[in-house]
């Protein structure tokens, strides 16, 4: 009886607003005024997800997070949807049958940790969650704000101790100690120095207090602090789209900058190339990650199966660059982390990034076996192997994670000797274009082998493949967005005009 009062007590605080919600991409995306019944009831699901996976802790940002850090699986997000969708009356019962659907035992005892950003809206939201952990019996930590990767981090090193200390101080202090350990392999001179966009979101905080443990190693001067509205104006999707400068930053000459999103996330680079703003997004840190570490392998001795997984958004220039000169093997994925993540671990380094700066680089058990088990012939490949093993304390395999994408790169352009200039220069970007299309019904726009081609409505492939092969060097795609009521065209060709030309007539197909 104690449990249903409190139960009933939640759904009085959290009444249902009569409304219907659908999962976007990785999480419930829409306007926070209206998710408080739902993440009510996402606190209570996750106590469900942490007590399926006997009793390890899953946590709740607005995308749901697993036991071991990593995206939600599927079928879980299909409760959610079940979940947030129900009637207040209903509630209970749901709860039930989903645990009797996926055999959980509701006496296990149950954790969930919580993370927040720096928006007005979190406090209410996280204590909606709180709730619908009492709700249900379970135990909820509060971490209050953090980046997303972070909770990530948390979450993980919470359920496997070899991964790190679970907390905040913990995971800075694992980051920094590797960047150190690698940086003392460089002959650059240092501080290396870099200005940052924080996007006005949590990274800034965040970012700020790690700085202090790489003094005389790295600076970076932050811009975009909070001072204005998250991602207004500033911020890597900023950047990317704009393919220009966030507002409240200015830079000169070749000097290096980075742009984070508003839940550190992502991340991109830029400088000036001749006055020429000059982007250097996730297709470019992809190839800077898989070049260095295939190399550090090949003088360690080891073969370690790395690989680069795309979506359909990286440059042609890249994937051109990454199997015919760098000879390195690449997948594709569906657009949204978890199909790159999943597909990255078929490769014993899966280097996985979007073009828009989100992702990181995943290790296998099996590489992680080579690696631990290598014997190695002369000093110098047993030094690679030890900064291979640096690498993967570095890098944040649970997710993509800004701060971390950022101290890799600093760590391999410091270890390679390379300038901005010079990364950029890896490779030419076809220019391309990006379109976003209104339309009555987005949904009837399906598409197959990762999003690269049409399937429905019919002929709509056919007629892009006519425009396509009417364009030199010509690329493109049509698919629903996962985030917004549009559908997206992407078009790439050998010049601007090209681009624009193609983009703008396959989006007069889309109609
Ligand atoms: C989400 C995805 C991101 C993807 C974007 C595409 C996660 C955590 N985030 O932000 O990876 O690039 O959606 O948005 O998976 P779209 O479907 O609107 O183009």
């Amino acid at each position: 009886a104690g449990s249903i009062s409190k139960m009933q007590a939640g759904l009085n605080a959290h009444p249902s607003l009569g409304l219907t919600y659908t999962y976007g991409t990785a999480g419930f995306r829409t306007s926070a005024d209206i998710l408080d019944p739902v993440m009510f009831r996402l606190g209570a699901l996750a106590a469900l997800r942490s007590r399926a996976q006997e009793s390890l802790p899953a946590h709740i940002s607005t995308p749901q997070v697993d036991p071991m850090g990593e995206m939600l699986q599927a079928s879980w997000e299909a409760h959610a949807v079940e979940l947030a969708n129900c009637a207040d009356e209903q509630v209970e019962a749901t709860l039930k049958s989903i645990a009797e659907r996926e055999g959980v035992d509701m006496t296990q005892q149950a954790k969930v940790m919580v993370g927040s950003d720096t928006r007005k809206s979190s406090p209410a939201l996280v204590q909606a969650v709180k709730d619908g952990c009492l709700a249900v019996g379970a135990h909820c930590e509060d971490f209050g704000n953090l980046t997303t990767p972070q909770l990530h981090y948390l979450v993980r090193a919470h359920n496997d101790s070899s991964f790190g200390e679970p907390t905040e101080a913990g995971y800075y202090a694992k980051h920094a100690a590797a960047f150190k350990r690698l940086l003392a392999h460089a002959n650059v001179s240092l501080p290396i120095k870099l200005k940052v966009d924080c996007a006005n979101g949590v990274g800034a905080p965040k970012f700020a207090a790690l700085l202090p443990l790489l003094a005389g190693v790295f600076e970076a001067e932050l811009c975009n602090q909070g001072e204005g509205p998250l991602n207004e104006k500033c911020g890597a999707d900023y950047v990317k789209v704009q393919q220009g400068a966030p507002s409240n930053m200015t830079f000169e000459g070749d000097e290096r900058c980075a742009s984070f999103d508003g839940d550190a996330d992502r991340l991109v680079y830029y400088f000036q190339r001749a006055g020429q703003f000059c982007l250097l997004d996730g297709d470019r840190i992809a190839s800077l990650a898989a070049g260095y570490l295939n190399e550090l392998a090949a003088a360690a001795g080891l073969s370690l199966d790395l690989g680069v997984v795309q979506t359909a958004y990286a440059n042609g220039g890249s994937s051109n660059f990454l199997q015919n000169e760098a000879k390195v093997p690449v997948a594709f994925a569906k657009t949204g982390v978890k199909h790159l993540h999943h597909k990255a671990l078929d490769f014993g380094v899966g280097v996985y990034f979007e073009a828009n700066g989100h992702g990181t680089v995943l290790f296998n058990d099996k590489a992680l076996k080579t690696l631990e088990k290598a014997e190695y012939a002369t000093d110098s490949a047993r030094q690679a192997g030890a900064m291979l093993g640096d690498f993967v304390q570095l890098i944040n395999q649970t997710v993509g994670d800004a701060i971390s994408d950022l101290l890799m790169v600093e760590a391999i352009l410091a270890l390679k000797g390379m300038s901005t200039e010079q990364w950029a220069a890896m490779y030419n970007d076809l220019p391309n274009r990006q379109l976003k299309v209104k339309v009555a019904d987005r949904t009837v726009i399906t598409t197959t082998d990762a999003e690269r081609i049409c399937v429905t409505p019919a002929g709509l492939q056919d007629a892009i493949n006519e425009l396509v092969e009417q364009t030199p060097q010509g690329r493109s795609f049509v698919r629903p967005s996962g985030t917004e009521d549009v559908v997206r065209v992407y078009a790439e060709a050998d010049t601007r005009e090209n681009a624009d030309k193609l983009a703008y007539a396959v989006a007069n197909k889309v109609f």
